[in-house]
């Protein structure tokens, strides 16, 4: 039997994850099935929650702070308020739902815009797996997606047994840990660019 490490008690690095998609698509179900290991059936609309909770991913310990949003269209003036504040992001859709599927863009568009950068450490989440005989999103468009906007890839199910779960919080964990930092100002678009008189102070 392995022995259980316990996390250091201080100076442990904070990761901040949000978690972003439509509403419906299963962001809360995910986000309590890593954190409590339940499954929620039922459908009850966030407007914003957050979880924190010690994590070892590949040895190293880190305070994960996880922001769950709503998906509902009506609170969705809070978006880039939240997505200035994330480390990482889990974009996610349901393959039950195509639209889910397709507004993905919008949010990857909006995180870039909010971030002012051309690259953000995000994971393409497909969720509802479990749901064989009422997927309209196949894995190959998913791929495709992940591929068009230059991200990984995860299938998963919040649903009893869980698909994925804790590979999808410490993938993305990982993604923010091995973004070269030194790339980070060159990532960052150069506003700069095309204005000749402009002066760093
Ligand atoms: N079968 C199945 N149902 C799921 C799965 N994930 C979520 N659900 C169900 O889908 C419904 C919506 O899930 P939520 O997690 O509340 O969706 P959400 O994305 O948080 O929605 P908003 O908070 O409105 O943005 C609930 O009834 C969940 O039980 C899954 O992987 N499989
Ligand atoms: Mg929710």
């Amino acid at each position: 039997m392995r022995a259980m490490t316990k996390p250091p008690t201080d100076n442990l690095p904070t990761v901040k994850l949000v978690v972003v998609g439509d509403g419906g698509v299963g962001k809360s179900a995910i986000t309590i099935q890593f954190f409590q290991k339940l499954f929620v059936t039922d459908y009850d609309p966030t407007i914003e929650d957050s979880y924190m909770q010690h994590v070892e991913v590949d040895g190293q310990w880190c305070m994960l702070d996880v922001l769950d949003t709503a998906g509902q269209e009506e609170f969705s003036a809070m978006r880039e308020q939240y997505m200035r504040k994330g480390d990482g992001f889990l974009l996610v859709y349901s393959v039950t739902d195509k639209n889910s599927y397709e507004n993905i863009t919008h949010f990857h568009t909006q995180i870039l815009r909010v971030k002012d950068r051309d690259t953000y450490p995000m994971l393409l989440v497909a969720n509802k797996v479990d749901l064989v005989h009422l997927r309209k999103v196949t894995e190959e468009q998913g791929r495709e997606l992940a591929h068009k906007l230059g991200i990984p890839y995860i299938e998963t199910s919040a649903k009893d047994p869980p698909l994925n779960i804790d590979a999808t919080f410490h993938e993305v964990v990982r993604i923010i840990r091995n973004q070269p930092q030194n790339d980070n100002d060159k990532r960052k678009k150069n506003k700069m660019q095309g204005c000749a008189k402009c002066i760093l102070i």
